[in-house]
C-alpha cells in the first residue's frame, strides 16, 4: 500500500508515540526493493523529531526523499549532511497549519500508533497514546490510514490528552485556552472509517533516549537560572507566583529541570507550558514541586511511561498532551507568559542564536520548536555550557555562523560562567555584558579583543573577515583558542 514517492505522516513527537511496527517493515520493504533495482524513497512528516526506526533507519537505507520538520537522529544527520535528503527544518508550531495549507502536498499515508480504538461506521475513535503531535491533521487530510494498536501503552492514556485542532483563515477564533492544564477539546481523534486500510495490533516500547547525567556545568547553568528567576521576581519583572516555564529537549534541557527541581525550595511552585516533558519534569510533578505542566509529549523512559500509567488518576490532574500547534502556538504562549528556556549550540556578542547548524554548513538538529517559544514568550532564556569538546569550542563567539533566533528574541543568556542580560541594552552594552558574565575566561581576551580593536566602528559593530575568525581557526586548527584576529586583517 505504500509506494515510491508517496507522502507519509506520522503520529508522535520526539521519539514517543511514533508507529513502531510498520515502519520496521517499510525499511526491510525499501532494502528489497533496492536490491531489486528499483527506486523507492517516501517523503516524512512528523510532529517534531522522531525515533530511530523511523529517521534513523530509514535514512540508512536512503529511503527518505523529503523530511520535516525536526529531528534528533546521529544516522539521519550523517545522511543529511551527505545531501542526500532534502530535510525542511521548520517551527514544530507552523507544521499543521502547513500541512492544511497544501505546502507538503497530499498526504498518502497517515500511519498511527494508539492505545486503543473504538469502531463505529461514521466515525471511528482513536486515543493516541504518549503524543498528540499532528495527528488530528493528518487523519483529516491522508488519503489512507494505517493504525498501530499499541498494547505497551494503557488504554487509559486517553486520560492525558485534550485534542484540538485549529480553524483555517479567515476563519479562525480565538483559542479559548487560559489555564496551563485546561482543556478544550476531546480525549479522542477522530477518523473517518472509509479511510482505515489496516490495523496492526503490537506490544513494543518506545525507543526512548536515556539522558546523561547532568555535568558539573549544567549544574552551574542550573543554579544560574535559579539565580535568575529570584533576581527577577525580586526585581518585579516576574510575578512572585512565576510564568509558566518551558524547557527545550535534549540532555541539557533535562539536566537543567532536574537541577531546578532540587533548588526548588526556592522558587514558589512552578507550572510548564512546554512541547516536552521529559522525565525530570515527571519527577517533579510526582514530588508535587511542579504543579502542572502541558505538553505535545512525554518524551519519557518507558520506565517514566509506566509510572504515569500506573498512577494516572494523580497525572492526569496535573499533566495534560496536546497536538503541537496548541502546545506550540505563539497565541498560547503569549497570553500565559511562558518563559521559554532552550539549548544555544552557541550565541555571539549581540545575542544572535544559533542551535541548529555547526561551523556554517552541517546540520546538528534543527530549531525544533525552539523559536515558537523565544519569539512569544514572556522572557526568552538561552543556556549552554561556555564551551564545548573540552575548551576547544567557545560557545560565544564574534559572530554567529548560523542564526536561529535573532537578537531581537533573545533576552537572557546563561553559561555556567553567570548570565547576561540583554534586556533595556543596545548591541555594545549587550556584547560586554556577555563577554564577562557568560564566555569563558579563555575567550574573553579574544572577544574584548575583537570588540575593542578589531571591530570597533558603527551601531553593531562586525569585522566582514575577522567575524568569522573563530570557527574558521576550528576547521583549520581544531581548537577556537588559537585565533589570531591579525591573520584576517
Ligand atoms: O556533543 O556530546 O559529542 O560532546 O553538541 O549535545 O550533549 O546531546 O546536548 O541534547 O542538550 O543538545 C542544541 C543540539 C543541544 C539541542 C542542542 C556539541 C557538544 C555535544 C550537545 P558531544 P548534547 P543537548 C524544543 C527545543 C535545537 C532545538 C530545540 C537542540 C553536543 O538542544 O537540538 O531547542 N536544540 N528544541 O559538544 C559544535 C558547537 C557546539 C557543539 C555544543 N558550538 N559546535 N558542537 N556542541 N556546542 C523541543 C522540541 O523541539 C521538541
Amino acid at each position: 500500500m505504500i509506494n515510491h514517492d508517496d507522502t507519509l505522516a506520522f503520529s508522535g513527537f520526539t521519539p514517543n508515540g511514533n508507529p513502531k511496527a510498520v515502519v520496521r517493515e517499510l525499511r526491510l520493504r525499501a532494502e528489497q526493493m533496492h536490491a531489486d533495482g528499483h527506486e523507492f524513497k517516501v517523503g516524512i512528516l512528523t510532529g517534531a523529531s522522531s525515533c530511530q526506526s523511523i529517521e534513523g533507519d530509514l535514512s540508512k537505507a536512503q529511503a527518505i526523499k523529503f523530511r520535516a520538520p525536526f529531528s534528533t537522529n546521529a544516522d539521519f544527520r550523517n545522511h543529511c549532511n551527505l545531501g542526500e535528503i532534502d530535510y525542511e527544518d521548520m517551527h514544530l508550531g507552523h507544521v499543521a497549519e502547513r500541512l492544511r495549507r497544501g505546502h507538503y502536498g497530499e498526504i498518502d499515508m497517515a500511519i498511527i500508533e494508539v492505545s486503543a480504538l473504538e469502531e463505529g461506521n461514521d466515525e471511528c475513535r482513536a486515543y493516541l497514546t504518549t503524543a498528540g503531535g499532528i495527528v488530528p491533521t493528518i487523519v483529516r487530510l491522508a488519503k489512507k490510514i494505517i493504525i498501530e494498536i499499541n498494547h505497551f501503552h494503557s488504554p487509559k492514556s486517553r486520560l492525558l490528552h485534550d485534542v484540538y485542532e485549529f480553524e483555517e483563515y479567515p476563519n479562525r477564533k480565538p483559542i479559548p485556552l487560559v489555564g496551563v492544564c485546561d482543556r478544550i477539546g476531546t480525549d479522542y481523534v477522530s477518523i473517518d472509517p472509509r479511510k482505515i486500510v489496516g490495523v496492526v495490533e503490537v506490544n513494543l516500547p518506545e525507543e526512548a533516549r536515556e539522558f546523561k547525567e547532568p555535568t558539573p556545568e549544567l549544574t552551574l547553568c542550573a543554579q544560574n537560572v535559579v539565580d535568575f528567576f529570584i533576581r527577577d521576581m525580586k526585581a518585579g519583572h516576574i510575578p512572585s507566583c512565576m510564568f509558566p516555564i518551558q524547557s527545550g529537549v535534549g540532555v541539557t534541557g533535562n539536566a537543567i529541570m532536574k537541577a531546578i527541581g532540587e533548588q526548588a525550595s526556592k522558587l514558589p511552585p512552578l507550572v510548564v507550558y512546554s512541547e516536552v516533558v521529559q522525565d525530570s519534569v515527571v519527577d517533579l510533578v510526582q514530588k508535587g514541586t511542579i504543579l502542572q505542566a502541558s505538553c505535545a509529549a512525554m518524551t519519557c523512559t518507558n520506565e517514566c511511561i509506566q509510572k504515569v500509567y500506573d498512577n494516572i488518576d494523580f497525572f492526569r490532574q496535573h499533566l495534560v498532551i496536546r497536538p503541537s500547534e496548541m502546545a506550540n502556538s505563539p497565541e498560547i504562549i503569549r497570553r500565559l507568559g511562558v518563559i521559554a528556556m532552550n539549548t544555544a549550540l552557541e550565541l555571539d556578542l549581540y545575542g544572535h542564536e544559533n542551535s541548529s547548524h555547526i561551523c556554517g554548513s552541517k546540520l546538528m538538529n534543527g530549531i525544533g520548536g525552539s523559536c515558537d517559544y523565544e519569539r512569544n514568550g514572556s522572557i526568552s532564556i538561552f543556556y549552554t555550557p561556555s564551551v564545548a569538546k573540552g575548551g576547544c569550542i567557545s560557545a560565544i563567539v564574534p559572530m554567529c555562523c548560523h542564526v536561529d533566533s535573532t537578537e531581537h528574541d533573545v533576552d537572557v543568556i546563561i553559561t555556567e560562567q553567570g548570565i547576561a542580560d540583554l534586556r533595556g541594552k543596545g548591541p555594545i552594552r549587550r556584547a560586554h555584558e556577555i563577554i564577562e558574565n557568560c564566555a569563558h575566561p579563555d575567550y574573553r581576551p579574544l572577544l574584548r579583543e575583537y570588540l575593542t580593536r578589531i571591530a570597533p566602528m558603527g551601531h553593531e559593530p562586525q569585522h566582514m573577515r575577522a567575524a568569522l575568525a573563530f570557527h574558521d581557526t576550528f576547521l583549520r586548527k581544531g581548537d577556537m583558542r588559537l585565533t589570531n584576529f591579525a591573520e584576517y586583517l
